[in-house]
């Protein structure tokens, strides 16, 4: 049965994942060289049922963007506007507090709030945004502000990031997402996204949360101008954070969309990049708990093969999806639970309903 692993010239880390040993960088850029995409998908599966079983995860979500203001106008985001664009928008505290509002008969149990870097708005602002958000959903968890946005809000309140990290848990932030992470190679970041909190800041901004108890997500932007190198590089440093701080709950790889943006001229991700995205996560990230296939990104199709290929969450409902939409993708804005339950059956595994933290809300 495994003989095909070795055909694919895999048989030495066919070796290392049967005895949990850790996979080096260079077996990292081998795992991506590899063109037998099945014999590195059969691997990543065998890591993600031993951490896993046959569970795959799914949240009752809630997305909201409360600006798309931004100072950074990175090149490959069609999100992020300068405040004169005609496109650009920012919600007053009421108008997130209304979107809340407005789903309160629904059983969502996690709020996913990120938004650009505003050159203007008030750190007070911020914390109103939780308040609201904790006044209408007092149980919600809210998952938000992004490792850039902390270290802006570190910033423009003086509160340093440490300081702002404790004031925003005071004030109902539950965890952080993995946006911002990009790819953390200071070319990229130089070539892309040059006003960015470097990928250095990044990670200190991840691991002063973990210090205080706040679990975030990470993720990396594949599929534009980055080498398999700076892949790799890039998972070795979450890699080699996790070690020390321990709180990253998910890597979610995300896949780039080209549209509307300065980098519209590139292709589309393919389905084999997307699939060996999640399957070298999945076997070099051997301390992440869980890898996210999201489905907004990669097509509800391609997030159920992703299930045999090393991911165990499919993130959720989410609603009101902005970034990846405004860069032309063309999913849906929102799945129902019974889609996503639909979603992971047909791919054989048992839907568990979690919350952030994942804990089981309801196994199906
Ligand atoms: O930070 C920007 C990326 C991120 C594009 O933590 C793009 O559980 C593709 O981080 N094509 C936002 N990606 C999404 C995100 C996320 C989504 C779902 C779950 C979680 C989580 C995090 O999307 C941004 C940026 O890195 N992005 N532009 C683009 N054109």
């Amino acid at each position: 049965m495994d003989s095909f692993v070795k055909n694919a010239g895999l048989g030495d880390i066919l070796e290392k994942v049967e005895a949990g040993e850790r996979l080096s960088v260079a077996d990292g850029v081998r795992l991506y060289e590899n063109p037998d995409l099945l014999a590195v998908g059969y691997l990543a599966n065998r890591v993600r049922e031993r951490k896993n079983g046959n569970n795959a995860y799914f949240i009752y979500n809630q997305h909201i963007n409360y600006s798309n203001i931004c100072t950074n106008l990175c090149k490959f985001c069609a999100f992020g506007k300068d405040k004169d664009s005609d496109l650009a928008y920012e919600m007053g505290v009421e108008e997130v507090r209304e979107k809340v509002r407005a789903r309160l008969d629904e059983p969502i149990t996690e709020i996913h709030m990120v938004g650009g870097i505003h050159p203007d708005l008030p750190y007070s602002y911020y914390i109103d945004l939780l308040r609201v958000i904790k006044e209408e959903r007092p149980e919600v968890h809210i998952q938000a502000f992004t490792c850039v946005e902390i270290a802006h809000l570190a910033e423009i309140s003086g509160l340093g990031v440490a300081g702002v990290l404790a004031d925003l848990k005071r004030s109902g932030l539950g965890s952080i997402p993995g946006g911002g992470a990009e790819v953390f190679s200071p070319r990229i970041r130089e070539l892309t996204c040059e006003k960015k909190l470097s990928g250095a800041g990044w990670i200190e901004v991840a691991q002063t949360a973990h210090r205080q108890g706040l679990h975030t997500n990470a993720t990396m932007l594949y599929g534009h101008i980055e080498t398999i190198g700076e892949r790799v590089e890039h998972l070795d440093m979450l890699r080699r954070a996790q070690d020390e701080t321990g709180g990253f709950l998910a890597f979610i790889p995300l896949a780039f969309h080209p549209k509307n943006t300065e980098l519209s001229t590139l292709a589309n991700t393919s389905g084999i990049d997307d699939l060996k995205n999640i399957a070298v996560a999945r076997l070099f990230l051997d301390n992440f708990p869980h890898i996210k296939a999201y489905w907004v990104m990669i097509g509800q199709k391609l997030s159920q093969v992703a299930l045999s290929y090393g991911a165990d969450d499919v993130d959720g409902t989410v609603k009101e999806e902005i970034i990846t939409h405004m860069a032309g993708a063309e999913t849906e804005q929102a799945l129902s639970r019974n889609q996503l339950l639909r979603l992971i059956r047909e791919a054989g595994r048992t839907p568990v309903e979690r919350d952030t933290l994942y804990n089981v809300i309801n196994r199906y």
